[in-house]
């Protein structure tokens, strides 16, 4: 195998891996339509994708039942101390680490390619963007990395230009034995998978999965763990963040970011279509924002990806029109069911459910059935560019400056629909102590409530503590230009276990509420816990909400408020000498607001 690039480091790197690895071909990637359909055509030919003849160019995969999500039990922060890991993250020190792997990664690819995939976060040569080299042996992530990423031979240049490299090292864990036939999605037992970050040598070794973030290295390893990194030691934010744009009836636009865990709400709150007359909602980004603070002291924010990796189940025309229309071609699609007439289908896409289709695991699938007949973490990748309402700023380098940051849950009690920080530190407060019920967006139980702090617990790459620190600073560097910080939960439910708030389009009466604050058009109550909306002050207009869900919505029960403190409090304990003094104030403060 004779396969050289002109970059030295890379050259190298593509040398120690195959000598590692050993696989029986090399192939450097160059991202042209004409390498995905060749890449396609083998997975084709290899039965791993099945065509769509109801979508013009996309396809269905079915991974491995074990091989599903995120794997965050398998999730590594490698730092030298442990501390630097800090104590949300799974640690093992680097050498031990490397060590195991290096076993595992020996003779990994034996029987199959190895793609070098070069690709850029941001837009190719955008001062903001960075550079990284996927080396993997799926094909299966190669096609997605297309979509997900710039992949293009244009990388390899700006690495001769003298630009660095963040290294990405991927196998699926599945070497073939000579003759030996590959099944539909080889992968490795759980108990082999690791997703490994050096963030002091900004490196990404993953093993043994082939799915979403686990092995799109792009995603949360290289623009969320290593980046968080990266940003507090440069002065930027990498945030698992939403980024829209919304304009008012007068043409006025709104910056919006926002921060919700994993499943519950971003790439539809991305593409929502505001219920209200005259509002405007576009897309810049579903999951990540990188941000910087701009010449005029404002915050910057751009999308790193290229498409998006999103939930499938529950989305439709009713809920989330925008994605479906993203959906028409060129599109993978991951653990869907699929229809007779050979479309997909998954829970929530239409209120008529087919009368036969193959479930997500390949078997009949009955309607009458408990199971569900999609993966419930089942996704598609979709080009950006085929969102109808992306927006035309969306690969400005300079990106879109925040006025708004929201973060938010799942919370089916205690947490109302909206309320506003009353400071920036106040609003790290309620960043640092958000909480959510976890979802099949990870592998591991579903529906427990966890802190989440920042949505960033599975993606912050250093001590958390630290994270807290840095939000802290930036706010002092923004000053009065700093962004306003809401919180929100569009998942309150009644005593029958009903959602309580429409939400999707009409999420856009709670964005509403948020601009009119900042131009200082709306009043706010103060409440123990922040500033609440007044009687009225959300816009209804049209909406048949009950007097009384509304009011349950806005309810705050100090008594159920008292009782999270000590959950927040033992929250808070774990980062020890790590944890800012001012988040320790503001919990005293709001101790004392509670009474
Ligand atoms: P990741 O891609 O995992 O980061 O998820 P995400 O934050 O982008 O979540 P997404 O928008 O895909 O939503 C996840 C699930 O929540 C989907 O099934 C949605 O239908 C549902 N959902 C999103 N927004 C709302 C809402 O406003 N109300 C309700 N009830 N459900 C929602
Ligand atoms: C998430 O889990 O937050 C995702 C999907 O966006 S994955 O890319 O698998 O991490
Ligand atoms: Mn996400």
């Amino acid at each position: 195998m004779d396969i050289t690039v002109k970059n030295e480091k890379l050259n190298k790197w593509i040398k120690e891996v195959a000598d590692m690895c050993r696989p029986d071909d090399i192939y450097i990637c160059n991202g042209t339509k004409e390498e995905y359909d060749r890449m396609m055509a083998k997975l084709l030919a290899s039965g791993s994708a099945i065509p769509l003849k109801k979508r013009t160019n996309s396809y269905l995969f079915r991974s491995d039942p074990s091989d599903v999500a995120r794997v965050e039990d398998r999730t590594y922060i490698s730092t030298s101390a442990r501390d630097e890991a800090g104590p949300t993250n799974n640690w093992i020190d680097p050498a031990e680490l490397k060590e195991t792997m290096k076993r595992l990664y020996e003779g990994c690819m034996k029987g199959r390619t190895m793609y070098v995939i070069p690709f850029s976060m941001g837009p190719v040569g955008s001062p903001i963007s960075k550079i990284g080299v996927e080396i993997s042996d799926s094909p299966y992530v190669v096609c997605n990395m297309h979509i997900m990423t710039r992949v293009s031979s244009r990388v390899l240049e700006l690495l001769d230009a003298g630009e660095d490299f963040i290294p990405c090292l991927h196998s699926i864990g599945a070497p073939l034995a000579p003759g030996q036939k590959d099944v539909q999605w080889p992968c490795a037992p759980i108990e082999r998978k690791y997703i490994s970050h050096f963030p002091e040598e900004n490196l990404i070794w993953s093993y043994g999965s082939g799915y979403g973030g686990n092995a799109l290295l792009g995603k949360k390893c290289l623009a969320l763990r290593i980046a968080s990194a990266m940003a507090r030691r440069e002065g930027w934010m990498a945030e698992h963040m939403l980024i829209l744009r919304l304009t008012n009836p007068e043409g006025k636009q709104y910056h919006i970011a926002a921060a919700f865990p994993s499943a519950c709400g971003k790439t539809n709150l991305a593409m929502m279509q505001p219920s209200i007359k005259g509002w405007k909602c576009e897309c810049i980004g579903d999951d990540i924002a990188w941000m910087k603070i701009g010449a005029d002291g404002r915050l910057y924010a751009i999308n790193p990806e290229s498409g998006f990796f999103g939930v499938a189940p529950g989305t439709s025309y009713e809920t989330n029109p925008m994605a479906m229309d993203t959906l028409k071609e060129n599109v993978i699609f991951t653990n869907c069911a699929l229809t007779d007439d050979g479309d997909v289908w998954w829970e929530g896409m239409t209120d008529d459910v087919p009368e036969h289709l193959i479930d997500w695991k390949g078997r009949d699938w009955d309607p009458d059935s408990k199971v569900d007949a999609a993966h419930a973490n089942a996704r598609f990748t979709a080009p950006a560019a085929q969102c109808p309402v992306i927006c035309k700023d969306w690969e400005n380098p300079a990106g879109v400056p925040i006025d708004i940051f929201i973060f938010g849950g799942r919370r089916t009690s205690v947490v109302p629909l909206v309320y506003e920080s009353f400071s920036w530190d106040h609003g790290v407060f309620l960043g640092a102590t958000a909480a959510s019920e976890t979802t099949a967006a990870n592998i591991g139980a579903v529906g427990n409530l966890r802190r989440d702090p920042f949505a960033m617990t599975p993606f912050c790459g250093y001590n958390m503590g630290d994270y807290f620190r840095h939000w802290l600073k930036m706010g002092e560097r923004l000053g009065d230009k700093a962004p306003r910080i809401f919180y929100v939960n569009w998942f309150r439910k009644n005593d029958e276990g009903k959602f309580l708030w429409p939400g999707f389009s009409d999420n856009s009466r709670v964005l509403k509420w948020m601009c009119e604050r900042i131009d200082g058009k709306a009043d706010a109550q103060k409440t123990p816990i922040g500033l609440l909306p007044v009687e009225e002050g959300i816009d209804l207009t049209g909406l048949g909400i009950s007097e009384e869900n509304m009011k349950e919505l806005m309810r705050i029960d100090t008594q159920a408020w008292r009782a999270e403190m000590p959950d927040i409090e033992r929250h808070f304990a774990k980062f020890g000498s790590r944890l800012p003094e001012n988040l320790t104030i503001q919990l005293q403060e709001l101790r004392r607001r509670l009474g």
